[in-house]
Parts: C-alpha cells; sequence; structure tokens
C-alpha cells in the first residue's frame, strides 16, 4: 500500500496513532506531504463525508476523523512550514479565514500553510468569523488578498454579502478575494464577483504566485 493509502485508511479508521506514524514516515522518506494530505488525508475526510451523506456513519465518526487529520497535521504542518522558511513574505499578506457560521477548519488551515509556502505573510484569523472583523483584519493588515473558506451551502451565501462588504468599504480591487470550500465552484465565484476561485491548497498556491506574478 502507499503511503496516501495509509493515510486515508488511518482517517477511515479514526486511527490517530496510525495517521501520526504515516506522517512521521513520510517524513523521514522525503515525501511529498502536500501530496499526502491531498490524496491521502484529505480523501479519507471526502469520503467519511459521503458517507455521513448517505447516513452510513454519523457526527461523532465525522468529529474522530477530523481529530485524526489534526493529530497528522500536528506533525506534517511544521515540516511543510520549514519549506517556507527563507522564502520571506515579500509577496504580502494574506487573510484568511472560515466565513461567519462556518467552523470547519481543516481546509482553510492547509491552504493558510500552502500560501505561507509559496511566500506571503497570511494571516490566518480563525473560523466562524464575522464578516466585519474579516473587513477590519483586512485593513489593519493591508492585506493583498483575502481568501474565505465555506463548507455549507449555509455560510456560502456569506461569501455573496462578505463581496457587497468589500465595495462598499471601497476595499475591492485593491484587495484580491478569493472563495474556497468544498460546495464553492468557479461559477459561483463568478456569479458573486470573487476574484478568484481555487479548488485546494496546492491549486491556491498557483494561482495566487500567478496573480502577483504579474503585478
Ligand atoms: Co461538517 N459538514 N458539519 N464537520 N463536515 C460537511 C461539510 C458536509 C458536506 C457533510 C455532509 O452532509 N455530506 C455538511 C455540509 C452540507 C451542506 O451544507 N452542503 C456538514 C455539516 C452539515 C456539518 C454540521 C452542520 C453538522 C451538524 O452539526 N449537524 C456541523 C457544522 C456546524 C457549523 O459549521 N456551524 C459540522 C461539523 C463538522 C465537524 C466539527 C465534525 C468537522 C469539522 C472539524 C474542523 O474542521 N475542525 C466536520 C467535517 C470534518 C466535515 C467533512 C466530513 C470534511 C470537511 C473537511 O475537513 N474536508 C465534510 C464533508 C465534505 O466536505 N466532503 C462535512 C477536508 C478538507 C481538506 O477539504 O474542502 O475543507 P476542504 O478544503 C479544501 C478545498 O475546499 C479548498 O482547499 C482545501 C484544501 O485542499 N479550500 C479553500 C477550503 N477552504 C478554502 C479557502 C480558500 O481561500 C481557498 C481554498
Amino acid at each position: 500500500m502507499t503511503l496516501a493509502e495509509d493515510a486515508k485508511n488511518a482517517i477511515m479508521k479514526y486511527d490517530n496513532k496510525a495517521a501520526v506514524e504515516v506522517a512521521k514516515k513520510a517524513v523521514a522518506e522525503g515525501a511529498d506531504l502536500v501530496d499526502l494530505i491531498e490524496n491521502g488525508y484529505s480523501a479519507g475526510m471526502t469520503e467519511v463525508g459521503a458517507l455521513f451523506e448517505a447516513k452510513k456513519l454519523y457526527l461523532p465518526h465525522v468529529m474522530a476523523a477530523a481529530a485524526t487529520m489534526n493529530a497528522a497535521m500536528e506533525i506534517l504542518e511544521p515540516e511543510i512550514a520549514k519549506k517556507g522558511d527563507g522564502v520571506g513574505t515579500g509577496l504580502g499578506t494574506v487573510v484568511i479565514c472560515s466565513i461567519e457560521g462556518d467552523i470547519h477548519s481543516i481546509g482553510k488551515d492547509i491552504v493558510a500553510i500552502m500560501l505561507k509556502v509559496a511566500g506571503f505573510n497570511v494571516k490566518n484569523i480563525g473560523r466562524d468569523v464575522p464578516l466585519d472583523t474579516i473587513i477590519q483584519a483586512i485593513k489593519d493588515n493591508k492585506a493583498v488578498a483575502v481568501g474565505t473558506s465555506a463548507l455549507m451551502t449555509s455560510t456560502m451565501v456569506g461569501q455573496k454579502t462578505f463581496e457587497e462588504k468589500m465595495v462598499k468599504e471601497g476595499l475591492k480591487g485593491g484587495c484580491i478575494t478569493n472563495v474556497g470550500g468544498a460546495p464553492v465552484t468557479q461559477q459561483w465565484a463568478d456569479e458573486i464577483g470573487a476574484d478568484l476561485y481555487t479548488e485546494n491548497a496546492s491549486d491556491a498556491a498557483a494561482k495566487f504566485s500567478a496573480a502577483f506574478e504579474k503585478k
């Protein structure tokens, strides 16, 4: 079995010990840790989500899987962040958070790490963040971009209201708006006027870098 398969299995069995062991093995072997997160641990989370939706699993299972993911991320995050050391923060500050009403945080935390590695100064301001708090964080940090994460159809609508607030505050144009999260699509980004849709963490790093290299 590959490391990614082992990682996926660990999530699906809520096996923190195995998840940590796979993470440590991957670090020791110099494996591609981002690939491991996306095709291993995150793939496991997606599968758990599908089983939850099909009512084959219940919320405590999802919570256990999230805890397993976090256990692995505790090993992987500092290792990935090391690669960002020395890159500097020359590309400017990006504010990132899960939008008001949404407590899902795993995905945006991975995006935050990847943007740091790509050379941005990342202010990860948490989850369930009120829209006015996000606006204030952009102003306080003179952010060049903002990423909002929405994992639920009910919280996605906050991304639309947020776009309207950005316009009203005169921030639109000076600060790139990025939207992400499992139910979010390019079509949604176009519909609400967001500047950038990113499907996953690698996509975010690539599109953010391209957007700022052009400037
Ligand atoms: Co949660 N939950 N959940 N959940 N949850 C989802 C999201 C459902 C889709 C599950 C389902 O029904 N199939 C569903 C939403 C349905 C809907 O609205 N369409 C759901 C629900 C309903 C709920 C509750 C309401 C359940 C309840 O209480 N009855 C509740 C939410 C309460 C609230 O927010 N107010 C809830 C709670 C939980 C937890 C706490 C048990 C746990 C979260 C733990 C945590 O994050 N700390 C949880 C989890 C883990 C999930 C699933 C299973 C996995 C989410 C996840 O972490 N995926 C999810 C099912 C699913 O999404 N398939 C389920 C892995 C990460 C890596 O992927 O998509 O988040 P990602 O992030 C990607 C990508 O989207 C993109 O890059 C990331 C990295 O590649 N991206 C961005 C994300 N954010 C970005 C921001 C950017 O700027 C750019 C790119």
